[in-house]
């Protein structure tokens, strides 16, 4: 036990809750958290997970290698749901897919769900004693009033209010704790001559910005809070936009960083790979300045993507194999759609170099924060801590049975991880469950769930039982909507 640790402790003992209450904090026993969750970026794509040659070959991502090389690679990392929105919600509300508020992007709950009367991810980690920051696509789905934002638990908030405006690299404003300041760099004239490639299918804009590149500003202010923050734990939240393009902002970078130099990459790919190599630079920048305030010992960096591999409006991922070796990408429940890379380093606790196959989701990370910070779970989180794990304590970590999603795009889905059994259906209840073995069966192209009704029964009562009733979202197969819809008649 370290000698500050004792004191604290000894302190705790032997002083009253009202001189407690004056004892300077102490960030020893809680570390500080800087949890960084990627847009779109298909675990395929990140060099460290070594699936794809071509990722490995061509995206330069050496700050990702270093964290990976510091820290530990999780092989069974789930995203909150398949798409942005949904995986947020349950990112930032603790509640698991078939609990959210937010069960696909395309609807917003309704006006009695949102706010939601349970805290949230920042409330959560300032009840546990954390100073609080939230940088980026701080959305929990959907498109929110400023103050909605802010309402989250966020001492300090810098990003954009939905998932629209947010994808503009270089959008002439930001939103910062809740007011509207203006980027005055980010001219239309500047960056209307900096256009290299526009038209059909590039999703906006594609190329070179002359101004102010938003992933760097809350680079700049993520570093910012951590010095003015740094006697106080802190939580970072940074939802980098990254490698995330399309309308209206487009694609741009401050510069193409030799990528065009690259044989046989489209412009899209090399601003998409630039893009990456930027965004790894700001995991750099938050790295090195943990070392120079000297918390590298008590912070820990935790760095993932929130849905799965993207390709359809980006026309740029030829080159890549995005998804590695999983079936499907974003907006599927499939394992391509939500399994996601997520590399942790917590130097003297996570061991350097290593790889954790804990089932996890983003649903995990409230609970953990708040475990972090010495706070009891709540039955509103439907997570699992993952403290045991990050402090190298694996034989304490708690297991559970399954994680469960559902997502109502595409058809209406849903999927069970348990163990190694992987089973999805589409179509509501009445759709066919199918089964997979992911020990050998990684690609989900084997179907056995006739072999096997036993695992599917157990399945099919673990969809229903996590399945929540929402306003908006039901899953009567559309045949018996129908029948229900013309029998009110
Ligand atoms: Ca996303
Ligand atoms: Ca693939």
């Amino acid at each position: 036990m370290s000698k500050l640790f004792t004191i604290v402790v000894a302190l705790a003992l032997t002083t009253s809750a009202n001189a407690a209450d004056k004892a300077p904090v102490v960030n020893s026993s809680k570390p500080n958290i800087i949890y960084i969750n990627t847009d779109d970026w298909g675990i395929g794509k990140v060099p460290s997970y070594q699936m794809d040659e071509a990722s490995q070959k061509i995206i330069k991502t050496p700050n990702l290698d270093q964290l990976r090389r510091d820290g530990a690679l999780f092989t069974n990392a789930y995203a909150g749901n398949a798409v942005c929105g949904p995986s947020r919600c349950t990112l930032l509300t603790g509640k698991h897919p078939g609990n959210a508020a937010w069960r696909a992007n395309s609807k917003d709950p309704t006006i009695e769900q949102w706010p939601p009367k349970y805290p949230m991810l920042g409330e959560v980690a300032r009840n546990a004693g954390y100073k609080t920051a939230a940088f980026g696509k701080v959305s929990v789905g959907g498109h929110h009033p400023p103050e909605h934002i802010t309402l989250c638990g966020w001492d300090y908030w810098l990003g954009y209010l939905g998932h629209v405006d947010v994808r503009d690299f270089y959008a002439n404003y930001i939103w910062e704790n809740g007011e509207k300041i203006d980027l005055p760099k980010n001219t239309k004239k500047v960056l209307h001559g900096t256009i290299l490639n526009k038209g059909k299918g590039t999703g906006g804009v594609v190329g070179i910005g002359k101004g102010t590149f938003v992933e760097d500003l809350y680079t700049d202010k993520i570093i910012e809070f951590m010095k003015e923050n740094k006697e106080k734990p802190f939580f970072i939240y940074f939802a980098s936009t990254v490698p995330h393009g399309g309308r209206p902002g487009g694609m741009r970078v401050p510069d193409l960083l030799d990528y065009d130099k690259v044989e046989g990459l489209t412009r899209s790919e090399q601003v998409y790979c630039a893009l990456m190599t930027y965004h790894d630079r700001s995991v750099g920048r938050i790295r090195s300045a943990i070392k120079e305030l000297g918390l590298d010992q008590n912070t820990i960096v935790i760095w993932t993507s929130d849905n799965g591999d993207e390709s359809s409006y980006y026309l740029r991922t030829k080159t890549f194999d995005g998804n590695g070796p999983f079936k499907k990408v974003k907006r599927s429940l499939y394992e391509g759609g939500i399994r996601v890379p997520m590399i942790a380093a917590w130097p003297g606790k996570i061991e350097p170099n290593s790889t954790c196959d804990l089932i996890t989701t983003q649903v995990d990370v409230m609970p953990t924060v708040a475990d972090a910070g010495g706070k009891e779970l709540t039955s509103e989180m439907d997570g699992i801590s993952i403290m045991p794990t990050l402090r190298g304590e694996r034989d304490k970590q708690t297991k559970r049975e399954y994680i469960y999603f559902e997502f109502y795009e595409g058809g209406k889905q849903q999927s069970v991880r348990m163990g190694k059994w992987k089973a999805y259906r589409s179509g509501g209840w009445n759709g066919k469950l199918e089964l997979y073995d992911l020990s050998k069966d990684i690609g989900e192209e084997h179907d056995i769930a006739a072999q096997h009704p036993e695992i599917v029964q157990r399945m099919k009562e673990i969809m229903k039982k996590e399945h929540s009733p929402h306003p908006r979202w039901n899953l009567e197969s559309k045949k018996n909507s129908d029948k229900k819809k013309s029998n009110n008649k």
